[in-house]
């Protein structure tokens, strides 16, 4: 027998008496025997009297002696019968020992990774002595990233697993059509898992494909119409793929793009038109004639309704403002991006890339804005550099005549509601950012405070993403919206909304009331390289679920307008 097992055997019992909540002095003779033992050089069959290790008592060689003879140990039986089973992977959570799990346990009944998240969530654990509101934080995000059982992923985090797969199965060639279904077509903050719909004559072949791809780690279902596997990410995302004939494919996307309330109204406007809808088409009642459309835009002509782009498919009442779906903004009226970063600060390219990037775009209108000074961390411009910056911009514009290159700046709100650069400095530019990226924990009033001195400045033309959240990271600082919007209309500043997935910053309910405030808003993507500039798209998304129409959308405005802002 190995010294080792022995060893891991009496600190075993050590940890789970420990939870069973066992006196402290004889988890302490457990630990102690373990560490004489480890501490003598001898090998097992060389050690003849146990008693004689330091550390190494009467009680626990009878308990080495069992081991050693039977491999287990009754007093390791009768404990794990004790302890709850689920207690014992918590004990890898970064600073919970054996003690302050049979706290855990013993106070608040915690017994496995389900129960310890929703006790977190209540705010108990951070009320019990010993435990704060950092250590509950620490524990909630070391249970949703670490321990598997995030039951929601960010889109930012889906959203390459399911580009990969979409190619991939767009290229096979029993493959006809492919799309991405379910929340994540409609571009919600979070999806459970990913849906695709494929166009195919033969199911059988895609699916014996799909199931022997080298990146899934297994497979949940496999049916005729449905496939379910589970991708190699670290949380093992779950993939659903239906596969349709070519007849029903439309019906299909539209079905399993949801949401399931959006799918209930459409449902119920069948049924006054005497009519059934499933994945299959849509029956009539009298006939039992099925119906079927080429694509979506034909489904939705059928009920005498315009295409929903399915980030407005959400609460089935979009349903009743069809009217409204032409206003609201899409990717084609955007004519710039005014929130981007370079090489100058934390970007990685030059502006002259940033410049040809936005130009391949056929953008009408770009703003450089690099970091302010303050931003340490990020390469913030010294105010020599900015201005340095600044005479290069101007002499780019030569060059480039067919964009308009604004030149500013992504400047820091100081702690004290200062700004980072002086109202001289600050003249100079075109296209100034306020944005808050230190003491994310003041309070409300503090933070309001910060942005109502920001809106305030004459030359501050705009607030970057004002929640300062980061979606599935961090919730952002508290922050009173209605509030903040009001200073923001008041002062006539714009406020941004973030197309980076991981911010979707606005949240969708808070753009509409930034609509309903007349508070203009601006779609940017923050981008720190050239490939970042995709993610307008993504923005543009967020601002569809908040209903913006292209008219509060700064950045469809002309470049004239866009530069009147504030003046
Ligand atoms: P998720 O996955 O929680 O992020 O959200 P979804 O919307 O992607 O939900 P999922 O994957 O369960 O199903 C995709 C869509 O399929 C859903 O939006 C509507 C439709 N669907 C699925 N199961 C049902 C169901 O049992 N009833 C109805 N009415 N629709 C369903
Ligand atoms: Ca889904
Ligand atoms: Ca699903
Ligand atoms: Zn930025």
């Amino acid at each position: 027998m190995d010294k080792k097992a022995i060893i891991r055997h009496l600190e075993t019992i050590a940890t789970y008496m420990e939870l069973r909540g066992d006196s402290a002095y004889r988890i302490a003779a457990y630990r102690k025997a373990a560490n004489g033992i480890e501490r003598d050089k001898r090998s097992v069959d060389e050690i003849e009297k146990w008693t004689a290790l330091n550390g190494v008592g009467e009680k626990t060689t009878t308990v080495i002696e069992e081991f050693l003879q039977t491999g287990q140990t009754k007093l390791l039986t009768d404990l794990k019968k004790e302890v709850p089973v689920g207690l014992i992977p918590l004990l890898q959570l970064p600073g919970i020992g054996g003690e302050k799990l049979a706290k855990l346990h013993k106070e608040l009944g915690i017994i496995d990774v389900q129960t310890l998240q929703r006790a977190c969530e209540e705010g108990k654990v951070q009320a019990l002595d010993g435990f704060g509101v950092k250590t509950e934080e620490n524990l909630l995000a070391a249970l949703k990233q670490a321990m598997g059982t995030r039951e929601r992923h960010p889109f930012a985090y889906a959203r390459p697993i399911a580009e990969h797969i979409l190619q991939k199965l767009r290229e096979f060639p029993a493959v006809q059509r492919a799309e991405v279904a379910g929340s994540f077509r409609r571009v919600q903050e979070t999806v459970k898992d990913l849906d695709f719909i494929v166009e195919t004559d033969e199911p059988e072949e895609v699916r014996d494909w799909i199931v022997n791809w080298e990146e899934i780690v297994g497979v949940i279902a496999k049916g005729t119409t449905k496939v379910s596997v589970r991708w190699m990410d670290e949380h093992e995302l779950s993939i659903d793929v239906r596969l349709a004939e070519p007849a029903v494919f439309a019906t299909t996307l539209h079905h399993f793009t949801g949401s399931k309330d959006h799918n209930v109204r459409m449902r119920q406007l069948a049924k006054q038109r005497g009519e059934k809808i499933s994945e299959y088409g849509v029956t009539d009642d009298e006939t039992n004639r099925v119906t079927t459309f080429s694509n979506e835009q034909a489904f939705y002509h059928h009920f005498h309704l315009p295409w929903f782009p399915p980030e407005l498919r959400e609460t089935g009442e979009e349903i009743d403002h069809s009217k409204r779906i032409h206003d609201v903004i899409s990717i084609e009226d955007i004519r710039g991006d005014l929130h981007m970063h370079t090489a100058w600060s934390d970007g990685a390219h030059t502006i002259e890339e940033m410049i040809e990037a936005c130009r391949r775009k056929e953008y009408e209108v770009m703003a450089i804005t690099d970091h302010s000074r303050s931003l340490v961390i990020a390469g913030g411009l010294s105010i020599d550099n900015l201005l340095r910056q600044h005479e290069e911009i101007v002499k780019l514009r030569e060059t480039y005549r067919d964009i308009t290159i604004l030149s500013g700046v992504e400047m820091d709100i100081l702690a004290d509601g200062a700004l980072d650069y002086p109202d001289e400095v600050l003249r100079e530019l075109d296209w100034i950012i306020g944005s808050i990226h230190s003491h994310f924990h003041q309070s409300k009033e503090l933070i309001t405070r910060r942005f109502q001195a920001a809106c305030e400045n004459p030359y501050v033309k705009m607030i970057a993403h004002p929640s300062g959240r980061k979606i599935g990271i961090r919730d952002g600082y508290h922050f009173d919206i209605e509030n903040f919007l009001e200073i923001a209309h008041k002062t006539g500043t714009a406020v941004e909304c973030n197309a980076n997935p991981n911010r979707f910053d606005l949240r969708s309910d808070w753009l509409q009331k930034a609509v309903s405030k007349g508070v203009p808003i601006v779609i940017n993507t923050d981008a720190h390289n050239q490939k970042e500039l995709d993610n307008m798209t993504y923005g543009v998304s967020q601002a569809k679920k908040g209903w913006v129409p292209k008219t509060s959308v700064l950045n469809t405005w002309s470049v004239q307008q866009i530069l009147q802002l504030k003046t």
